[in-house]
């Protein structure tokens, strides 16, 4: 089994859930410990927990992020609705380890050297703590699956954003991670663009009886509220998921490139954006192309929890 770390700033987007609840559903990943990262960690960590509990997964392990960026001044993104459809009120502190989440990426790794593959899905934080904490442990990570910037290489029509949420909400932290030359693929806004998660997928969720489903609906239902209001469209994105997949079947990733990756602290307009370096040893693997139909086909027969799967003969 692939032994994984999710770390995730689950909450906002409904992403990070459709990412974890694919983790869970997959048999051939052992999903060791989910770190919260950005902003209110406590809440994002409660929500995780009760995704946790819903699955009756609730012993694994869920940590505490930094609730601040690594510099200390970033505006944190927060628009209000996290933890709301969990009650993230009424769960106890005592559901999350005591542990920080930076301890625990670290203690993990020491326990299993060149094993552990960090599903990286939200601002770079944690990671970058852990790397300036123990970066000798650091490079015994197994590799890095990252969700995060924009490249804009195949968009003549200039409809992309220059930078992406997680690389601009903490810039610093990110330019750590690629500054550390530890082997990450990198999934950007170009690639997850191209999964959209619709009306009528959602409803196709509702027929689940599954408890965790049916809390995914509700926050969905909220994501999609929220959608409609800022960009006006019905229809949201699996761009945790695209990642994650790819752990348990790589062959999604059709086309990449190598290179080596700087990031821009200081822009006003550019902070966050990933700009290549062709003067550095290649250490990210950019997705420039996915097999779409492929990364459906598993990730929608993953979708309801209750439905069991087969595991993946290649794995
Ligand atoms: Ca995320």
């Amino acid at each position: 089994m692939i032994k994984v770390i999710l770390d995730t700033d689950i909450g906002t987007d409904v992403d990070d859930l459709l990412a974890l609840n694919f983790l869970l559903n997959s048999p051939e990943v052992e999903l060791l410990g989910v770190t919260a990262a950005y902003g209110d960690t406590k809440t994002r960590g409660k929500l995780a927990y009760q995704a946790l509990e819903l699955a009756g997964k609730e012993k694994i392990p869920v940590m505490m992020g930094d609730s601040q960026t690594l510099e200390r001044n970033r505006k944190i993104f927060w628009p209000g609705h996290e933890g709301k459809n969990a009650d993230t009120d009424t769960i106890p502190d005592l559901v999350l380890s005591e542990q920080s989440a930076v301890e625990f990426v670290l203690e993990t790794i020491r326990k299993h050297p060149h094993e552990v593959v960090l599903a990286a899905v939200a601002p770079l934080t944690t990671i970058a703590q852990a790397i300036l904490q123990d970066a000798d442990t650091m490079k015994k990570v197994k590799h890095i699956v990252m969700m995060g910037g924009v490249f804009g290489y195949d968009n003549p029509t200039l409809s992309l954003p220059v930078v992406e949420h997680n690389f601009r909400s903490d810039p610093e932290a990110a330019k750590v991670v690629f500054d550390s030359d530890l082997p990450v693929t990198l999934f950007p806004l170009d690639e997850t663009l191209k999964t959209p998660f619709t009306r009528d997928d959602i409803n196709a969720l509702k027929k689940s009886d599954h408890p965790l489903s049916k809390f995914i609906v509700k926050e969905l239902e909220t994501w999609m509220v929220f959608i409609n209001k800022t960009f006006h469209r019905d229809y949201c994105h699996l761009h945790d998921p695209l990642a994650v997949a790819s752990i348990v079947d790589p062959s999604i990733i059709t086309q990449k490139v190598e290179v080596s990756l700087d990031i821009e602290c200081q822009g006003i307009l550019t902070g966050g954006m990933a700009i290549p370096n062709h003067n550095r040893r290649a250490n990210v693997n950019v997705v420039t192309g996915i097999d779409l139909s492929r990364f459906y086909e598993l990730y929608m027969a993953r979708l309801d929890i209750a439905k069991p799967v087969p595991v993946l003969e290649k794995v």
